[in-house]
């Protein structure tokens, strides 16, 4: 309850940042985009994590406001970087399915471009496979989405429960393997078929895919063996502030 409390002001308290996750082609190991990660630096408790408090803003409905804000500041921070000469990049936000599923989503979503001036072709919204739980809707919205110009990647993928046929209606652009399957890649490489088979799946239907959580070298070899090449993950860089992305920059494009 306390934190919920919290919650309501940290907005107008300005208690909120965005880092950003550094993502890679691991070919050629060029930095060509990011994940905006949110963090809350709550005046009493420190930083408290968003798996803490994002269930917490869905549940009372501060997702709605929270969410927005996160868009807005990941979107006006790609324009600074485009507008500080550097070259463009990607930049992936996560969007929690209340979200996702409220009345004024796209609407919002088009008023944020709009405000911003980003290139909606830089930006990408990370959903996860429940919004398939309702998938006409979901298509309904995933298709406003993509006239709109913006791409759309399925988070966290291979945890749920979405088939190839289901996959393959989707309008969306990006698989992203998540961490545990990636995990699970041993340093002898023998493995669980999964993670090969949701990298096939995805070349086969024409999809980016991105594999999370690389904290090992030997599982970037295995990757690019088996054709997904781009990844992030702690190995190549954490999540970071705005200052510490403005040096990968200058060191990586
Ligand atoms: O960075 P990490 O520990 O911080 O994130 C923990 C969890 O919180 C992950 O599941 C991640 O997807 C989620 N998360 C992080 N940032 C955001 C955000 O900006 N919006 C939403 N909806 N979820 C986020
Ligand atoms: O659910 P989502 O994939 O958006 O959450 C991303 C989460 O994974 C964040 O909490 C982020 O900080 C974390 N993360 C990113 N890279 C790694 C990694 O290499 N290892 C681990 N364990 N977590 C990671
Ligand atoms: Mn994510
Ligand atoms: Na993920």
């Amino acid at each position: 309850m306390y934190l919920e409390n919290g919650l309501r002001k940290a907005l107008e308290n300005n208690e909120f940042t965005l880092y950003y996750q550094p993502q890679f082609n691991l070919s050629t190991e060029k930095f060509i985009g990011v994940e905006a990660l949110i963090r809350w630096e709550h005046p009493d408790f420190g930083i408290v994590s968003p798996m803490e408090f994002i269930p917490l803003a869905e549940e009372s409905g501060l997702i709605i406001p929270i969410g927005k804000w996160i868009l807005e500041n990941a979107c006006r921070q790609n324009k600074i970087w485009e507008e500080a000469g550097f070259p463009q990049i990607n930049i992936a936000v996560n969007i929690s399915p209340v979200q996702f599923k409220s009345k004024d989503f796209v609407k919002m979503v088009e008023g944020v471009l709009k405000d911003t001036n980003i290139d909606p072709k830089y930006l990408e919204l990370e959903i996860t496979e429940s919004i398939m739980q309702n998938m006409e809707d979901s298509i309904l919205i995933l298709n406003k989405l993509k006239n709109i110009g913006i791409k759309v990647s399925i988070d966290d993928f291979g945890t749920g429960y979405s088939s190839l046929s289901v996959l393959q209606n989707l309008p969306i652009d990006t698989l992203k393997i998540d961490q545990s399957f990636i995990n699970d890649i041993k340093e002898d490489f023998n493995i669980s078929p999964i993670v090969k088979t949701i990298i096939d799946m995805g070349n086969n239907l024409n999809l980016n895919i991105i594999a999370e959580g690389i904290e090992r070298e030997y599982q970037i070899e295995y990757l690019k063996e088996n054709k997904c090449f781009i990844g992030q993950g702690y190995l190549l860089s954490k999540p970071l502030s705005v200052e510490k992305i403005n040096d990968i920059f200058k060191k990586f494009i």
